[in-house]
């Protein structure tokens, strides 16, 4: 079966614990043209916060992916197409590779794992929350990506690689060599997207461009510019 993402360009990741700017609702975000909507953030989230966002997306044509941040807020909805479990290749402690990961298998007696997929990221803004909160090594040039983009899908056989830049747009040359690296995996980018041109440029290297921060601060308009960047790609 293909995996959905292999057809995307854009996702727009929801975080509950931030405002939406005044007049934009989640509805008009979910109306953008954004390929699938991720509900998930680094911090302040809660099963409430995240089902709050993600009763308010489900009447809307997109697709709903929970990414979350740890094993006590994953939320069981069928409105949800499914989990996306991130697991930091370059974090410093083993709770974020596998750790928080067998607490949460260990936990869960039920898990669905048709429709739990993982991310492995490859966490790259040392000033960016997720990289304290994993302790990330984020000191890496295009050499240690490309070989840390084999390691996910040739080793591990991941099929989703996400280069994690948050909060800042990432070096084009490092991006660029996680392209290359990559064979069947798909390959994730977020991190500064905030127009029309980032997401282009980007959009080059990646397959598919995060966007976050945007909507919370900038809303509808500038995430619209945002896909079709992604999509013009
Ligand atoms: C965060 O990769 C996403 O996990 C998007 O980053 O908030 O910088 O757009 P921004």
């Amino acid at each position: 079966m293909t995996a959905p993402w292999s057809d995307w360009d854009h996702i727009l990741k929801i975080d509950p614990d931030k405002d939406l700017p005044d007049g934009v609702t989640y509805g008009d975000l979910c109306a953008t043209g954004t390929d699938a909507i991720e509900i998930g953030g680094t911090m302040g989230i809660t099963e409430e916060n995240t089902a709050d966002v993600l009763s308010a997306c489900a009447e809307h044509d997109v697709a709903l992916y929970q990414e979350p941040s740890s094993p006590d807020v994953v939320i069981e909805d069928d409105a949800l197409d499914g989990y996306l479990i991130p697991t930091v290749l370059n974090a410093g402690s083993p709770f974020w590779i596998t750790g928080a990961h067998k607490e949460w298998v260990r936990l869960d007696t039920g898990l669905d794992w048709d429709r739990t997929s993982t991310e492995a990221y490859i966490v790259m803004n040392p000033d960016a929350d997720v990289a304290t909160y994993t302790e990330a090594d984020c000191d890496l040039d295009a050499d240690d990506v490309a070989a840390y983009t084999e390691v996910a899908e040739r080793m591990f056989g991941q099929d989703i690689v996400y280069l994690e830049y948050s909060g800042m747009l990432g070096d084009e040359d490092i991006v660029d060599a996680a392209s290359h690296a990559t064979d069947e995996a798909t390959l994730f980018y977020g991190g500064g997207i905030h127009d029309y041109d980032s997401a282009a440029k980007m959009g080059q290297y990646a397959d598919v461009i995060v966007v976050g921060d945007l909507a919370h601060d900038e809303g509808v308009e500038a995430v619209r510019e945002t896909v079709k960047g992604a999509s013009d790609a």
